[in-house]
């Protein structure tokens, strides 16, 4: 039962966004494909973790998850936090369990996943989420949350490919501010389409955020697709000294421009 609750909703067909984050920025820095592909994995458990830990009926209270029933309605809340708890667990020893890497790296990877994830990450960005429920928050608060709750992994998944294919500290800070620019722009265009998107392509309810301060009831629907734009525009802007090795990150913004799902 338990292996049965780890699985449902990690091995449904989720955009595996951040996994690809991470093989791409190996492969622009043509590191091998077999260091990457274990945090990739690992990345993707984390995210999934943190997505069963969202739908909670004590956070967000989410029906819909991945086009299915949310976990804890198919496994009930308790099964679902331990399959949360064990995913994010795993995920850590995936890394450790990396040996096409150097311990170095391992270690690093450790610390920056583990960094991204805690009070200064997606923990401290959905604390100050749950905190500002009902309560009016400015442009400023509402990017601090996103930055965190969002853009954190986002970062982390970015660094992970660096370390696996050995990059430098250049590479890291410019990827990193990919990852950044990206993230937040990944979390508006979520916005738009819990506004207006459709549950049958995207999966996951609709006006589930009509309660909160989001980009869109504080930007208005073209502010919001404007500030898109520049933050694709910016992260693109970031790939440029990776001149046309950059073509699957450009390729990778160019769709969370433009995505539906
Ligand atoms: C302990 C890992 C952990 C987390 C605890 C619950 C929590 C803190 C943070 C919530 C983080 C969260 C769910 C942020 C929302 C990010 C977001 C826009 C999710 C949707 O991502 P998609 O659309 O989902 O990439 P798929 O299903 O395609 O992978």
């Amino acid at each position: 039962m338990i292996h049965e609750a780890l699985r449902y909703t990690l091995l449904l067909p989720g955009k595996r966004l951040r996994g690809i984050l991470v093989l791409a920025a190996c492969d622009l820095l043509r590191g091998k494909r077999d260091s990457a592909l274990p945090f990739a994995c690992a990345v993707e458990m984390v995210h999934t973790s943190s997505l069963i830990l969202d739908d909670l009926p004590s956070q967000d209270n989410a029906t819909l998850r991945r086009g299915r029933e949310v976990l804890h309605k198919v496994v009930g809340e308790a099964t679902a936090t331990l399959a949360a708890v064990a995913l994010l667990t795993r995920a850590f020893g995936v890394i450790q369990g990396n040996r096409a890497v150097r311990d170095k790296v391992r270690n690093e990877a450790v610390e920056v996943l583990s960094l991204a994830i805690g009070t200064d990450g997606l923990i401290g960005g959905q604390v100050v989420d749950l905190e500002s429920t009902g309560r009016e928050l400015d442009l400023d608060g509402l990017e601090y949350i996103h930055s965190h709750k969002t853009g954190a992994l986002f970062i982390a998944a970015a660094e992970l490919g660096v370390l696996a294919a050995g990059g430098n500290n250049r590479d890291r800070e410019a990827l990193a501010l990919y990852a950044k620019n990206l993230g937040l722009a990944f979390q508006i265009t979520d916005d738009l389409l819990d506004y207006s998107g459709d549950p049958g392509v995207t999966g996951k309810d609709a006006g589930l955020d009509r309660e909160k301060t989001t980009f869109v009831n504080l930007c208005g629907i073209d502010g919001a697709r404007q500030l898109v734009d520049d933050l694709i525009d910016a992260s693109v802007g970031s790939l440029l000294p990776f001149g046309k090795r950059s073509a699957l990150l450009q390729a990778l913004a160019e769709h969370v421009r433009r995505r539906d799902r």
